[in-house]
């Protein structure tokens, strides 16, 4: 399993963020092209306690039938007892070492801002970087200022790369500036969520954006 690849499109969601039961979303997710999934229950109408557990373990088999990997956002005790195929957590989550110590060589992603935090994430031993918001999004109510694909090629720049995303506000028409600026794939929650038909041209438009940045 080659990370870089599997984050070509890695597609990000909780039930918080579904108009349809979230299996079905993500099956249609999954049949058109996602290469990795994030489950992310959160914010207000997130479900809570055995709930979560339950659906968290249906889309887990989900991912394992299309063979994609199914992470865990924040909860590493989740993730241990499902024995997800990794975590990821943010700057104001669990330290990267201690996540690191708890799950093993499971992966696991970092969201980062800046070039700082990028390089302080990859010494203490993310995997990939999650890097956002790359537009205006109202998904996340806690979202940053808006630091567009610039902060990836500052990244690129200083020599960092690891595998990474961007992710915020991505929508089929702006993949290609995302990519152009260094990035291995696009992580979108709404873009899928919302409109699950849409998959198939985000994937395409990532395909096209790499071959054209080769
Ligand atoms: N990047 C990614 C992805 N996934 C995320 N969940 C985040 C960034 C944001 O802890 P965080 O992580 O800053 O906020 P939250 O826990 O609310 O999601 F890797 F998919 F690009
Ligand atoms: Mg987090």
């Amino acid at each position: 399993m080659n990370l870089r690849k599997c984050l070509k499109l890695y597609f990000v969601m909780g039930s918080q963020n579904c108009e349809r039961p979230p299996a079905l979303v993500l099956e249609e997710a999954l049949s058109c092209g996602v290469t990795m999934f994030q489950f992310r229950d959160k914010g207000i109408r997130c479900l809570k306690g055995k709930p979560t557990m339950e659906l968290a373990l249906e889309l887990q088999h989900l991912c394992q039938k299309y063979s994609v990997p199914f992470i865990i956002n924040d909860d590493v005790e989740l993730a241990l007892l499902l024995n997800a195929d990794g975590v990821h957590i943010g700057q104001e989550d669990e330290s990267v070492k201690g996540v690191r110590e708890k799950i093993g060589d499971k992966i696991l992603g970092v969201s980062a801002h800046n070039v700082e935090e990028a390089r302080l994430a990859l010494e203490s031993g993310a995997d990939y970087l999650g890097v956002g918001p790359m537009f205006h999004t109202i998904t996340k109510n806690d979202c940053r200022i808006v630091k567009g694909p610039r902060v990836i090629e500052s990244i690129r720049a200083e020599g960092i790369h690891l595998p990474l995303v961007g992710i915020g506000g991505i929508h089929p028409g702006n993949v290609h500036e995302v990519i152009e600026a260094g990035s291995d794939g696009v992580a979108v929650i709404s873009a899928i969520s919302k409109r699950p038909e849409q998959t198939r041209s985000l994937f395409q438009s990532v395909e096209d954006s790499l071959l054209q940045s080769m």
